[in-house]
């Protein structure tokens, strides 16, 4: 079980020394993107799987990837520790995280979030093809480490070497039995810094991408049966609730088996698009989710419901229900995120 409290200890803990850190000079605000500028979709990029893009398409994404992280952040007036865009989507998830997981907005709101990563791509690093997913069952029967998509090489670089949760710096987020734990030391993000996060906190707190694989998340949820079974699910709600898991070890469900068997950062349920590959394990399950759909487009393309929030008070999530992306983003309605082909998205799956 992932203790959230401890973070937040942490993280006030350390504030003064965030406070003491020189700061960036500060850059005019962008305008948050807007997916419906150019609302027509006629040719709607394909979105392929890691392994079958060609290395220079696989280059020109990492290339993009790493640009992001050299472009200033515009969100420094809420997001005190960003320092680059690639940080103001980590910290727009951060601040969001609460009221977007474990109810009926989670594959909305993560469905606009990566479109609006991706067209970050495009608009300000001049990336021109379209996001990669990753289809973790390719690797789940195979050896893990050996995946595409930890390559040194053409990919996001591997495991971490092996530290003891006790001696990793945010423990909080540290699942027992890993193999790694220590700082990504290969690849095109090795020298990556992360400047926001663990956890909470939005303030300067530069530290390493980590990654902690755990064997036993990935052996027992990514296969075919599994994908299977919940493609099978005959609703919204029993779809998600089986899709996204519960942070526990033992109904984690396919989306936590991404994080958890990633580890590392990728398991901080706040701060996990610090890696890279957060952006490729949300558009596989995306991508499930549209294969859902497209099993009974006539009721599932209008079918959404769930809570809003884990609160008592909360309410239910319809197609009229805003997505909030704070200053990153326009706020669209859920039936304006529903169908990939259309409307404020223009994607499709290969
Ligand atoms: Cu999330």
């Amino acid at each position: 079980m992932i203790t959230l409290q401890r973070v937040t200890a942490i993280s006030l803990f350390l504030l003064p020394a965030f406070l003491s850190l020189p700061s960036r000079t500060a850059t005019a605000p962008l305008p948050p993107l807007d997916l419906f500028s150019n609302s027509t979709c006629t040719a709607p990029p394909q979105r392929k799987e890691w392994r079958t893009l060609p290395p220079h398409e696989k280059q020109a994404y990492l290339a993009a990837v790493l640009c992001l992280q050299r472009r200033a952040s515009t969100l420094r007036p809420t997001l005190p520790g960003a320092v680059s865009r690639f940080d103001d989507f980590q910290g727009v998830h951060i601040q969001h995280m609460e009221t977007v997981h474990l109810n009926g907005q989670f594959l909305p709101w993560h469905r606009y979030f990566t479109a609006v990563y991706e067209d970050a791509l495009r608009v300000q690093c001049g990336f021109g093809g379209a996001q990669p997913y990753w289809d973790w069952t390719l690797d789940a029967d195979g050896v893990w480490a050996e995946s595409p998509v930890f390559s040194p090489i053409d990919g996001f670089g591997g495991n971490g070497p092996y530290v003891p949760c006790e001696d990793q710096p945010f423990e909080a987020f540290c699942i027992p039995n890993g193999t790694g734990g220590g700082c990504v030391p290969d690849g095109p993000f090795r020298n990556l810094t992360l400047h926001l996060g663990p956890g909470q906190n939005v303030h300067r707190n530069d530290h390493c991408l980590r990654r902690n694989f755990h064997l036993q998340s990935i052996q027992y949820w990514f296969s075919a049966s599994e994908v299977a079974q919940t493609l099978e699910e005959d609703s919204y709600v029993r779809f998600w609730r089986r899709l996204e898991g519960l942070f526990e070890v033992h109904r984690i469900g396919l989306h936590g088996a991404g994080h958890l068997g990633v580890g590392g950062t990728l398991s901080d349920v706040y701060s996990s698009p610090g890696d890279p590959l957060f952006y490729l394990h949300h558009a596989n399950l995306d991508r499930l989710w549209w294969q859902w759909q497209q099993l009974n487009p006539t009721e599932r393309l209008t079918d959404i419901s769930g809570p809003d929030s884990q609160g008592p008070t909360a309410r239910n999530v319809t197609l009229q229900y805003e997505i909030d992306l704070g200053k990153l983003a326009l706020k669209v309605k859920i039936a304006d995120v529903m169908h990939i082909g259309r409307r404020a998205l223009c994607y499709g799956y290969a």
